[in-house]
């Protein structure tokens, strides 16, 4: 009787240690020491036999049976920990490793632009109104002062549709829509996209975008001193720091009279520059005292209101900012110049 359980016991151990699946392992477990293994059935046997050997086979039989117990144990522990093992080796993760960059797109530095002229208008009370980019000829020209067959026409040119209306050959249209709608006072600027029949070279484009400035009250609140501290306090806010603004007589036909506005170079404090090719002055925009032909032309009373307006090239203050002498380059697409923003 000893033998044969030393014999299940060796059995029992050999196959334990041979077994290499959780599944293997439990067949070993019922087979030794399920209800039905050889070890209970010497075990029920015991009864047959006498006290000594009861007590003698009794002892072995348990010493073996708590021994397969805690090889299927100790069997159990090292599969896990040799699982363990694999998997770690597998699938390491080291907390410490830098995170993978998740490209983040960002705003077109024209769109900056136009948000950047937003916000500073926009704190001086200004409204932002919305124009259309498909005009009609009365408030491109006409009602601008700019009539049929006057030579001032050849200021802008103009992609013409074939139903008698065009593409907006600038912002201004919108200060007559404006007004058609609206009686003063008034503040408003107008961002939006312009096109012009022009070949593109490093300053001009087809298609450019302007800021179109409309400030209106009745005759004797508004003159050119409101209008030169608007615009001191945008070039405040577009460069960072006071600059000296200087007014050069211009000529727009809705406008009397009419200024070109130069904004000391912000670069080089007026001592020359490649921004400034030289001159210590950046022209930035066109710009007057409203004529009062553009007032009767939506209906207003003559002499009733004045007020002064300006229009600006979106991507001439973008250039200004960033340094880019080449407007194409915004309309690109190129990812390398766009990434610089
Ligand atoms: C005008 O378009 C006037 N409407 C501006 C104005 C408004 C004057 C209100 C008075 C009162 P001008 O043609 O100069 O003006 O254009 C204004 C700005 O638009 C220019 O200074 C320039 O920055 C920009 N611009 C004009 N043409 C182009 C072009 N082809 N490509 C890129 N920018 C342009």
């Amino acid at each position: 009787m000893k033998d044969k359980i030393e014999k299940i016991k060796k059995a029992a151990l050999a196959e334990i240690s041979a077994v290499e699946s959780d599944e293997g392992l439990e067949e070993v477990r019922v087979k030794y020491l399920g209800r039905k293994s050889e070890l209970t059935e010497v075990l029920k046997g015991l009864r047959d036999m006498s006290v000594e050997e009861k007590k003698e086979i009794g002892q072995i039989s348990n010493l073996v049976k708590n021994e397969i117990e805690s090889a299927i144990i100790r069997k159990e522990t090292e599969m896990k920990e040799k699982e363990f093992a694999e998997l770690d080796a597998k699938e390491k993760i080291d907390v410490t490793y830098p995170g993978e960059k998740v490209p983040v797109g960002h705003l077109h530095p024209l769109t900056k632009t136009r948000y950047e002229v937003e916000d500073i208008f926009r704190s001086m009370g200004f409204l932002i109104a919305d124009g259309r980019e498909v005009e009609d000829e009365f408030h491109n020209f006409d009602a601008l002062n700019i009539p049929q067959n006057h030579p001032a026409r050849d200021m802008w040119d103009t992609f013409w549709l074939k139903d008698g209306n065009l593409l907006r050959t600038h912002t201004s249209p919108m200060q007559v829509r404006f007004m058609e709608e609206n009686k003063p006072p008034f503040r408003i600027i107008v961002p939006g996209r312009t096109f012009r029949f022009e070949n593109s070279d490093a300053t001009h484009e087809s298609n450019f975008h302007q800021v179109e400035g409309l400030m209106v009250d009745e005759s004797g609140k508004l003159t050119v001193a409101n209008f030169k501290s608007v615009m001191a306090e945008f070039m405040k806010g577009l460069f960072g720091k006071e600059l000296e603004i200087r007014l050069r007589p211009s000529y727009f036909p809705f406008v009397e009279p009419g200024f070109e506005i130069d904004v000391a170079c912000p670069y080089c404090a007026g001592k020359g520059c490649r921004i400034c090719k030289m001159t210590g002055w950046i022209e930035i925009l066109g710009a007057g005292m409203v004529n009062q032909k553009v007032f009767t032309s939506v209906g207003l009373e003559e002499g009733k209101y004045e007020g002064f307006a300006f229009g600006v090239g979106l991507e001439r203050i973008a250039m200004i900012k960033t340094g880019v002498n080449d407007l194409r380059l915004f309309y690109g697409n190129d990812m390398r110049f766009l990434e610089q923003f």
